[in-house]
């Protein structure tokens, strides 16, 4: 935990930071709260223990500020120090946000005290913080191939259509269907089929960039995404990754082939798609295509 003690009084300043480096934390220190507040601007601090009265920017303006600019994503415990300790000022404090509003004090026991009730806080968030992590990442990815799933592609597909419109750049769509799925998972069973995909999805992923956004679309059917690339350098890509499957060899007897998918490709252009759904639809279309001219292939 990282500890911002504030105070004008250097010697104050010293003796606190001596107390909280003896506690164990990690401390840092500013005169006032304008030097404070541009120590908050690139160091993560867990709480300010902070003075009242200071020259520039006292300790409340300095709470204020802190509480104005959060954004839920941190949170900064205020403790103010000060000489000021009769109830109208303790009500003023907490009415700027501060957390505790104590008597300055030279006491480590006091100290210790007040901090721990910080760090019990900053513990929680930290808990919280990783847990909603988590739970985010989890809503958006699919259980079976751990790749995107429909949630996260919606919002991609949204970031990628605003900056290939801002940017004047370009990107690239394949959608990739399973070929004859259904009679693979009719002599196998879905279990089996399952691994399939696991392994299919696996494959995409493993054959395009790193850049490149790889997506469960539906049942057996993925969605690429190929940023900064055209049409031709997308069509080249998404041919490996068929050939690629078509090498894994996985045998559908029921329908006398070896298990591959068919691909349409399209290429995101503003002149053309006026919303995302008109460039899904030409990806779409490039896939139906694939499939009428005997699957196992990429088209346009
Ligand atoms: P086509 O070559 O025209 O794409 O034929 P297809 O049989 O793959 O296409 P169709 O849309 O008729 O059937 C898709 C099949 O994919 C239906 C279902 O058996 C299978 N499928 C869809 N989702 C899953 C899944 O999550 N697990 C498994 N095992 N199979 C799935
Ligand atoms: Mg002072
Ligand atoms: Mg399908
Ligand atoms: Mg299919």
């Amino acid at each position: 935990m990282t500890v911002l003690v504030v105070d004008d009084q250097s010697a104050v300043r010293d003796a606190l930071c001596e107390m909280v480096e003896a506690l164990g934390y990690h401390c840092l220190a500013a005169c006032n709260g304008e030097e404070a507040w541009r120590i908050l601007q690139t160091e993560h601090v867990d709480v300010v223990l902070s003075d009242w009265q200071m020259p520039r920017m006292n300790g409340v303006e300095l709470c204020q500020r802190i509480r104005n600019a959060e954004n839920g994503n941190h949170y900064t415990y205020f403790i103010l120090l000060t000489g000021l300790s009769d109830k109208e000022h303790f009500l003023r404090a907490m009415e700027a946000g501060a957390d505790g509003c104590y008597e300055k004090c030279s006491n480590l026991n006091e100290i210790r005290a007040y901090l721990g009730s910080a760090e019990r806080l900053v513990n929680l968030h930290r808990r919280l913080e990783r847990e909603s992590q988590t739970s985010l990442r989890a809503a958006r990815t699919d259980p079976l191939t751990q790749l995107g799933n429909r949630l996260r592609l919606d919002e991609d597909l949204a970031t990628v259509w605003s900056r290939t419109k801002r940017y004047r750049s370009t990107c690239a769509m394949a959608i990739v269907d399973v070929d004859e799925f259904k009679s693979y998972n009719d002599q196998f069973g879905h279990l089996a089929g399952d691994a399939v995909l696991q392994r299919i999805a696996q494959t995409i992923r493993r054959n395009v960039r790193d850049v490149d956004g790889v997506y469960r679309y539906g049942g057996e059917e993925f969605l690429v995404l190929l940023p900064e690339q055209a049409l031709r350098q997308a069509v080249r890509a998404m041919n490996r990754v068929r050939k690629t499957i078509e090498q894994l060899s996985i045998l559908n007897t029921s329908a006398r082939r070896i298990v591959s998918v068919s691909i349409g490709v399209a290429e995101l252009d503003p002149s053309v798609d006026a919303s995302i759904d008109a460039w899904l639809a030409r990806a779409d279309a490039a896939l139906y295509r694939a499939k009428a001219l005997g699957r196992n292939r990429v088209e346009i």
